[in-house]
């Protein structure tokens, strides 16, 4: 909670700054033009430092993932433990912000050393109520990234599910910026 009220306090700060830039040029603009060039340019580049450009271009990409307990249809014409969606798509340098709705009365896990997360999902405390779980990481190099659950997942089928892509192993594509 603290992370969003900081960008929203910055983007106030940034939008009043951008304010006061406007006026200036306006002001600039209706009349004397000799002696006020040069002061313009350096206030138009105090107002945004790359820190704030890249947060206005790089929003934070919120997703959201099931799990569903023996309910995906396998190949095998049963059904298994799996993450809904197992694929996630977001973009370099993004805050990338997870919700997991565990439907399973069992915990489970998102674990991804390439992406340095390893979160326990939190079990459903009753039948039909999801375990809630958030979290966030930082996604900062491009590629695809494998997560998977680390607990037992699908022990009525062996733990089928802990070895299939699209069950309970999923992947993280970051595209290039
Ligand atoms: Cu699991």
């Amino acid at each position: 909670m603290r992370i969003p009220t900081n960008s929203r306090i910055r983007a106030v700060v940034g939008a009043s700054l951008a304010t006061l830039a406007v006026a200036g040029i306006a002001g600039c603009g209706t009349g004397q033009s000799s002696g006020s060039a040069s002061p313009h340019p350096a206030a138009a580049t105090s107002v945004r430092s790359p820190t704030q450009r890249s947060q206005q271009s790089m929003p934070t990409a919120y997703r959201v993932i099931t799990i569903l307990p023996g309910m995906k249809l396998g190949p095998d014409g049963k059904l298994h433990d799996a993450f809904s969606p197992a694929t996630l798509r977001v973009t370099q340098g993004q805050q990338v912000d997870v919700t997991v709705y565990n439907y399973d009365n069992m915990k489970h896990s998102f674990t991804s050393s390439a992406l340095g997360v390893n979160e326990q999902l939190n079990p459903s405390p009753k039948n039909g109520e999801p375990g809630v779980t958030h979290f966030t990481f930082v996604a900062n190099r491009a590629g695809t990234f494998t997560f998977e659950c680390v607990d037992p997942c699908d022990m009525s089928n062996g733990g089928w599910s802990m070895a299939h892509q699209g069950y309970m192993i999923g992947s993280v594509t970051v595209a290039p910026q």
